[in-house]
This record gives C-alpha cells, sequence and structure tokens, in this order.
C-alpha cells in the first residue's frame, strides 16, 4: 500500500487508518535526528522513540519531508535517508515547508515544523527530546526560536524534557506566558532542565497522569488556539552530573560566541559542542529522555482518544 495525501500531506496508510478510526497517533520530529544526535545513534533512537509510542498503544508518525513531499509517518528507508549524515538535509521549522515542498528538498522537520504538520492531518499529541527557546543573547539577537509563536498557533501538545540550559530558561518562560501557552509539569512541579529534572524554576501546574493531562488538554482547547508543553523530567539515573553539566554549558556558549555562528545552525553547534565537552555523556541522556517523551505522548494521545 502506498501513501495516501490528506491536504498536502503524504500520509501513510498505517497513519492514515489510525487517524480514519480515531486512534491515537503521537507525531515525532526529525531534527533531532539529522541534526541533534550523531549518527549512527541518531537512527537507532528514531527508532527506539518509534517503539516506545507503540508499546504505549499509540501508532507513531514521524514527520519529514523527502524529496519534496512533506510526510506523516515515514517508511524506514525515508527516515535513514533523513538520517544519513553524507546528505544534504534542511533544517525546517514551519515557515520553510511549502520552499523545501516546491523545491523538492529533503528536510528534517523542528517542533514548529512538526506541530504544523501535524496539525494539518490531525494529529494532536507530539514528543521530542527539548522545545527550542530564548537565546541567552536574545536581548541583542533576537534569537527566539519559532517553536515558541508557532506552539502559540498550533493546538498539538508536545512532550519535552523543557528547553536546554544553553538557552535562558527564564525567558523562555516568559515568552511562554506572554504568547498563552500552558506549561505543565508531568508528575513533577519544577520546570526540567533538559539534562538536568530541575531547571531552577516552580511550576505553576502539574498533572499526575496521562488522563489527567488529556482531560485538562482537551478543556484547553476550548478557550485557547494554542498548544500545551507538558514538560517531563529525564529519569534521576540518566541525569547528567551537575558539575559536568555547569562546565560543559559556559565552554559551549563560549566557543558558540568565539565562532559567532547564527540562525539556524546555532542549536545543532551548541549541541554537537555539548557533546563533545561531556564525552557523549549528554547524548546518553538525550537518548534516555527522548524515547521516555515519546513513551508518555504515547499514554496520553490514548488517553485523549479514549475521551472521544
Ligand atoms: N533540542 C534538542 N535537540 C534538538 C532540538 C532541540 O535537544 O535537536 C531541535 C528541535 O527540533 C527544535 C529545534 O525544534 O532544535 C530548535 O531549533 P531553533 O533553535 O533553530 O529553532
Ligand atoms: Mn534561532
Amino acid at each position: 500500500m502506498s501513501d495516501s495525501w490528506r491536504g498536502d500531506v503524504a500520509v501513510s496508510p498505517e497513519v492514515a487508518a489510525a487517524l480514519a478510526a480515531g486512534r491515537p497517533v503521537v507525531a515525532l520530529e526529525t531534527t533531532i535526528v539529522a541534526h541533534g544526535l550523531p549518527a549512527p545513534l541518531n537512527l537507532e533512537v528514531a527508532a527506539d522513540c518509534e517503539a516506545a509510542v507503540r508499546a504505549a498503544g499509540a501508532v507513531p508518525a514521524t514527520i519529514g519531508v523527502r524529496e519534496g513531499r512533506v510526510v506523516a509517518g515515514l517508511s524506514a528507508a525515508d527516515l535513514a535517508a533523513l538520517a544519513d549524515p553524507g546528505r544534504e538535509v534542511a533544517k525546517l521549522s514551519a515557515r520553510d515547508l511549502g520552499l523545501a515542498a516546491a523545491r523538492g528538498l529533503d528536510g528534517a522537520t523542528t517542533v514548529a515544523g512538526t506541530i504544523a504538520v501535524a496539525h494539518r492531518v490531525g494529529i494532536a499529541v507530539m514528543a521530542t527530546g527539548g522545545l527550542g527557546g530564548v537565546h541567552r543573547d536574545a536581548a541583542t539577537t533576537f534569537d527566539e526560536s519559532a517553536d515558541l509563536a508557532t506552539l502559540a498557533r498550533t493546538p498539538v501538545l508536545v512532550v519535552a524534557s523543557g528547553v536546554k540550559s544553553i538557552l535562558d530558561v527564564g525567558a523562555t518562560l516568559e515568552r511562554l506566558d506572554s504568547l498563552g501557552v500552558p506549561v505543565v509539569g508531568y508528575q513533577t512541579d519544577r520546570f526540567p532542565g533538559f539534562y538536568r529534572r530541575d531547571a531552577g524554576f516552580a511550576l505553576e501546574w502539574a498533572v499526575a497522569t496521562p488522563e489527567e493531562a488529556a482531560r485538562a488538554f482537551a478543556a484547553h482547547r476550548a478557550f485557547s488556539p494554542s498548544g500545551w508543553l507538558l514538560a517531563h523530567p529525564v529519569a534521576a539515573a540518566s541525569e547528567l552530573d551537575a558539575e559536568l553539566h555547569d562546565a560543559a554549558v559556559a565552554a559551549a556558549l563560549d566557543e558558540a560566541r568565539r565562532t559567532g555562528v547564527t540562525g539556524k545552525a546555532v542549536t545543532p553547534a551548541l549541541l554537537a559542542s555539548f557533546a563533545e565537552r561531556t564525552g557523549g555523556a549528554s547524548v546518553a541522556t538525550n537518548r534516555d529522555l527522548v524515547v521516555a517523551n515519546a513513551r508518555v505522548a504515547g499514554e496520553v494521545a490514548v488517553a485523549l482518544a479514549a475521551l472521544s
């Protein structure tokens, strides 16, 4: 069976059947695969995320662009192509999707790009590692991820372990407040700092179960066009050592300043230098948290489907 078209999106047979039947589906991003994690681990993590969604009882829809086709539910071959470091794969936020499609490009979607596609085909839940956010020098560079504004206008629940401490976490939380995006702790009342369980900020709202998250998100949609950030901290056993973490943050920021990297290259550059500084420990933490987020997203999608 081949993909079917929903609007401008090619939907895999499995995802199309699940959506038609109202069964739970979870969108997964591909920027983490193409630009966030080193090969060959990147493809393994993508497969582990899909398996975690399935184990929770939902259908994974990994999203990306292949030769100009915007796909929800990438095949293993297409996913492998996007994971291939030898290939030119564009990094696509929501604003880039149409251009990449028209040009016939290969592209990996960020959180913003992924939720734009997910919403277009009727997927309400997404999992990732970390949301993009406000960079520390944003007061002069205006570098704020389009993930924030896109989440403000796209009703998709995103499960993430907060944002990386390389960013300005406090400013990111303030922007999410201004933009009207709820930030809800999953079994925590502290905002997670990606590699660490607590970034040093309290959360106003928390939920204890997937069912509670699903009920509140469903209720939220009656009053707001925005999505949700469901903040799920990394498991305690997978946390990065605090000292190693703080030293790596300082070094990564210093390197970024010295090399003068800008635009969409900033986040991948920071991630790569972080991995180098922690001797790969940050990559192991990243892997554990993104797979755990895929499982929680699967559970929330199952609970959401049970409501309707
Ligand atoms: N956080 C990670 N790994 C990643 C990203 C974020 O730990 O790979 C990716 C996500 O796809 C996110 C994007 O949407 O980086 C944000 O990039 P930018 O800051 O350029 O918007
Ligand atoms: Mn940016």
